[in-house]
């Protein structure tokens, strides 16, 4: 966080290491992350305590969550101007958490779109986790005073819920938590699955539905000849009857290859095999600095464990003053 005098709104946001770190995850998130460095303090944490709410390998996760933190600085995010850390080496989250289920309502948490979908799918593993899953987000989001969260609209709904616990809790003990807005970046593109284009690309889904930041050029250019398109043969925008072609179009102009539109304009007369192999490049050309920064940081493990040390110590001198203060007002004796 910055040492400037003058007050920046703060913003908080997180991700799962619940996987390989996909394009849309890229293009949805942690780029629009890096445009905001400039004018607010932000906190970018690797939310691992919420990937235990599926059952996980112990070495994956341990894997996934140094990659995380490494991606999100390959990616372009300064960890000096940033602060970049693990959720479980902050316990104040996981104690904010205990005291907030305190302040939330089962029925509240039974209303979750994402407990419900998420419970339906692993119906062998429903657990008081994945249920309560939302008040250590909301614990995340508050413990820094968060003014802004970037999140998908998938995270709408249990921010929501932050921000009428938070109410809730002011409304009882006086002024405690800033109430926090959800922040939707301008150009926040929607990247779809390669395989179902209906559905969002997603890192817990078939490996040949999403384009991974770490997948070698290979693997990418495989996965886009293979993607589904239509039969229509033309290259049009239109994203409810050509969903795969207008999820590639969208693809290349979120990287910077112009408008839709000039794009539809240039493909005129061309088939899906242009389209797809000029994709699978411009994807191949954009990760490849992202993945030789990447290689570099994990080659390095001793500066990466430094930056996160130090990064949580930065956060946690923060999360401590909130959290010193809900203890007091919820009558906690204090030492
Ligand atoms: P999971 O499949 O494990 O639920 P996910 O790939 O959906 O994971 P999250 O960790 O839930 O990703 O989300 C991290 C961030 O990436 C969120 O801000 C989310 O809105 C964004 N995001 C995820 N998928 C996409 C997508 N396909 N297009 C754009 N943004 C996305
Ligand atoms: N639930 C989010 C990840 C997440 C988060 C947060 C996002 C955990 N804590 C705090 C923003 C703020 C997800 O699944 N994308």
């Amino acid at each position: 966080m910055s040492e400037q005098t003058t007050k920046r709104p703060i913003i908080f946001s997180g991700i799962q290491p619940s996987g390989s770190i996909t394009l849309g995850n890229y293009i949805g998130a942690i780029r629009n992350f890096v445009l905001l460095e400039k004018d607010y303090d932000c906190l970018f944490c690797v939310v691992d305590l919420h990937a235990l709410t599926t059952r996980r390998i112990p070495a994956d996760l341990r894997r996934q969550t140094l990659e995380l933190a490494a991606l999100y600085i390959a990616c372009g995010l300064d960890p000096k101007k940033n602060i970049i850390y693990c959720q479980s080496h902050v316990p104040e989250h996981a104690e904010l958490a205990w005291i907030l289920n305190c302040y939330t309502y089962m029925g509240e948490l039974g209303r979750m779109t994402q407990f419900k979908d998420k419970s339906a799918r692993h119906k062998d593993n429903i657990n008081a986790g994945l249920f309560t899953y939302p008040t250590l987000m909301a614990a995340d989001i508050l413990l820094y005073q968060t003014n802004l969260v970037p999140v998908g609209a998938d995270q709408k709904q249990h921010l929501e819920l932050s921000r009428d616990i938070a109410e809730r809790f002011n409304g009882l003990y006086s002024d405690t938590f800033v109430i926090p807005e959800p922040y939707i970046p301008k150009a926040t593109a929607k990247v779809y699955s390669l395989t179902e284009p209906e559905r969002k690309m997603s890192k817990s889904d078939a490996e040949d539905s999403y384009i991974a930041l770490l997948d070698k050029p290979d693997a990418i250019r495989r996965k886009f000849r293979r993607a589904v398109t239509d039969s229509e043969a033309n290259i049009c925008f239109d994203p409810e009857h050509q969903p795969g072609v207008s999820n590639l179009l969208s693809i290349l102009s979120a990287l910077g290859e112009g408008s839709v539109q000039s794009l539809v304009e240039g493909f005129e007369g061309k088939g899906y095999g242009e389209l797809k192999d000029r994709t699978a490049e411009t994807v191949i050309t954009k990760l490849q600095p992202i993945q030789a920064e990447f290689e570099r940081l994990m080659k390095d493990k001793t500066y990466l464990a430094q930056v996160l040390k130090e990064n949580a110590a930065r956060a946690q001198a923060q999360a401590r003053r909130t959290l010193r203060k809900v203890y007091k007002k919820v009558g906690l004796y204090q030492l």
